[in-house]
């Protein structure tokens, strides 16, 4: 072997050596760089003859080709190599099931709220919403609230840092009543002079607030209320409303109604309403369900209507506890927890 050949063969040696693209560099360094061995070989030339030169350079030269093309392969080589191990350490698998989204679903007391919406929009109710922040005016003294009554005191009702245009106190509403009013107010004003105004008819569901909290009562619970007001409104379609709806909204017809003497400021007469299941696990139970009554001639006149001419009902139904009988929940708290063990439940 001449002395090229072996030239060669020790950089190819060499190229396969370098384990990495920089070591690659050095070792093309050693032969092709500024002082390398095949450009040492070419100052030598030199003192040769041009006969010499003619034959010797071009040897050379095809030396030195053959070292680049080792150069070329090896570096190929590592890049690939390279590549590979990026690839597998980078590797995915893509049978693997994807991390996945959950799918939402209502909470139950939604789902019980837009069951009572449905089922009273389907007898004739408008469904009406407003504020939760309210005026003692609104949420007490139209409803035949006297000044003194303790549910206005701190100890049953929030309060909050604002006052009203009137420079007095707001709160958090107690019970949606106040919408009612509101409601009525200007349903009265809109169809003023108008002969027969037609009745009113609604029910405002929502979010309600009392300083109460235990097993049973929750600080925000909420509520649903109804009114229907009318020239010729009487209990007898109180109980006729409330059986379809209870029956409705249970999905049995095995269901009895029981109005038993309350007392509230807002209606005179008033009732509590139970009822009770002829079968399942609430059977031959009375379960209170809701407060009602023929609405006071003070909070009709509140209405901003004639208390002589025009007479109705109204009632307030807690959703919580509607949600608890019909799907059998033992503890209110359970609603407001948001543990999705629980709530996952009613998808
Ligand atoms: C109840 C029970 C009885 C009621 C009264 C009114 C209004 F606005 F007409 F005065 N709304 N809701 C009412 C009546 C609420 O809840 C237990």
């Amino acid at each position: 072997m001449n002395d090229l050949e072996e030239l060669v063969q020790a950089a190819s040696a060499d190229f396969a050596a370098a384990l990495t693209p920089a070591q690659l560099e050095d070792a093309k360094a050693r032969y092709t760089g500024k002082s390398g061995r095949v450009t040492e070989l070419l100052k030598g030339m030199a003192a040769l003859t041009p006969e010499e030169k003619k034959t010797r350079g071009a040897a050379i030269n095809e030396t030195k080709r053959r070292i680049e093309a080792a150069l070329t392969e090896r570096r190929e080589a590592l890049a690939a190599a390279q590549l590979e191990a990026q690839l597998r350490a980078e590797a995915l698998d893509v049978t693997l099931p994807g991390r996945q989204r959950g799918v939402g679903g209502l909470h139950p007391v939604s789902r019980t709220m837009e069951r009572i919406e449905q089922i009273f929009a389907s007898m004739g109710f408008d469904v009406a919403d407003g504020p939760e922040i309210e005026t003692d005016w609104y949420s007490f003294t139209a409803l035949n609230n006297p000044e003194n009554h303790p549910a206005r005191s701190m100890q049953d009702t929030f309060y909050v840092d604002l006052n009203d245009e009137a420079g007095r106190p707001l709160c958090l509403r107690p019970h949606t009543s106040p919408m009612q009013v509101r409601y009525s107010r200007v349903h009265a004003q809109r169809h003023a002079g108008l002969e027969p105004m037609p009745e009113i008819r609604v029910i405002a569901p929502g979010r309600t607030y009392r300083v109460d909290s235990d097993a049973t009562h929750s600080p925000m619970f909420h509520q649903c209320e109804g009114l229907w007001i009318g020239e010729n409104v009487s209990f007898k379609d109180l109980k006729a409303v409330f059986t379809d709806f209870f029956r409705t909204f249970f999905e049995t017809d095995d269901l009895q109604l029981r109005f038993r003497p309350s007392f509230f400021p807002f209606t005179e007469p008033s009732a509590e309403v139970d009822i009770a299941f002829a079968d399942g696990p609430l059977k031959g139970r009375w379960l209170e369900v809701a407060g009602s009554g023929q609405v006071h001639p003070n909070v009709v006149r509140n209405f901003g209507l004639d208390p002589e001419r025009y007479i109705g009902f109204a009632f307030g139904m807690g959703p919580d506890r509607l949600t608890m009988l019909r799907y059998g929940v033992n503890d209110l708290r359970l609603f407001f927890d948001g543990d999705l063990r629980f709530l996952g439940q009613f998808k």
